[in-house]
């Protein structure tokens, strides 16, 4: 009889492993850790790694002790934490969790679109002061909306937008044709579409070539009327110059899913001003995403056990699972 897989899971667990663990019962075993030193321990002789929470850097920081490492599954979107030179240099597959939180980041980010053309963010303060004040708001069809990666994610934001009627301008690592969203804009051309939209929506991966991609120089080019909706990672944005521009009214509004630092420290001016929506990195977290975010990793895991190709494999180069992957 084979021994079960060997499973070592990065980040808090609720039950004994992540949910559903039941269905691996004498194929893998799970061995949580939470801190450097058990990493260090239970890396060693291991072949798949499960970084359950996405955030973390403990493996970053200990790939020297990943000796038989052959597979990292990120449950998340974004593999930016768990890269590094070591894991992109090695013959390791990494995977993430592409496809389980399309639907619900598109949601949250049309309802934002929609909260800033109604003016509902002065409506609700209005509301706090008892005060009846009638406005004309916008409307949000026939503006145009630039997306910032067209992944999964991206795409789904933007089928979602347009079927409010928005135009949407996407934007990716080249210029491309597709037969969605016709031309797919690269994202070397991001300065000179910039001033020309209503609405940025980024969604991005954060790596060596989008980090700060949104700065001072930036802001300065986009539409005082514009507004920027940030579900990537903090990092993408310049903070310091996002409130700047939000407060002398460079720009009208932003809707803030993540930040430079999280949580969002509680002396942030972003929590008072009353043109920001501040969320907490929360935008892709449905009822019964954990579920499906285990779910995902056990159907891998099956093909990994069974010698057969994973699926959402992330192109190491990139920082993504590339568009002709498997999903
Ligand atoms: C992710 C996220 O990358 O929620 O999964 O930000």
């Amino acid at each position: 009889m084979t021994e079960p897989q060997r499973v070592v899971v990065i980040g808090e667990l609720s039950g004994a492993g992540p949910p559903g663990i039941e269905r691996m019962e004498g194929r893998a075993e799970f061995i949580q850790v939470l801190d450097a030193t058990s990493l260090h321990a239970a890396l060693p002789g291991t072949e798949v790694v499960l970084m359950w929470d996405f955030r973390s850097s403990l493996l970053r920081n200990a790939m020297d002790r990943a000796d038989s490492l052959r597979w990292v599954h990120v449950a998340g979107a974004g593999v930016d934490a768990a890269m590094s030179p070591e894991l992109q240099a090695r013959d390791i597959q990494l995977t993430n969790a592409r496809g389980v939180f399309d639907r619900s980041i598109a949601e949250t980010v049309a309802g934002w679109a929609l909260v800033f053309a109604k003016d509902m963010l002065r409506s609700w303060q209005l509301q706090q002061a008892a005060t009846w004040q009638h406005r004309e708001t916008e409307i949000a069809a026939g503006s145009t909306a630039l997306v910032v990666g067209m992944g999964g994610i991206g795409r789904e934001i933007a089928r979602t937008l347009r079927s409010l009627r928005i135009d949407v301008v996407g934007m990716a690592t080249s210029e491309r044709s597709d037969d969605e969203f016709g031309v797919i804009r690269a994202i070397d051309d991001f300065d000179e579409v910039l001033p020309l939209v209503d609405l940025v929506v980024l969604v991005v991966p954060l790596t060596d070539r989008t980090q700060g991609l949104i700065g001072a120089t930036q802001l300065a080019s986009m539409r005082p009327t514009a507004r920027l909706i940030n579900v990537g990672r903090g990092g993408l944005v310049d903070e310091a110059a996002l409130v700047d521009a939000l407060r002398s009214g460079t720009i009208a509004g932003a809707a803030l899913d993540v930040f430079a630092e999280e949580p969002l420290p509680a002396d942030s001016p972003l929590w008072a001003m009353d043109n920001v929506i501040v969320s907490p990195h929360m935008s892709a977290d449905f009822h019964g995403w954990l579920d499906a975010l285990a779910s995902q990793f056990m159907d891998n895991l099956d093909r990994w056990l069974d010698g057969e190709p994973l699926t959402h494999v992330v192109d190491k180069r990139l920082g993504y699972v590339s568009a002709g992957e498997v999903s």
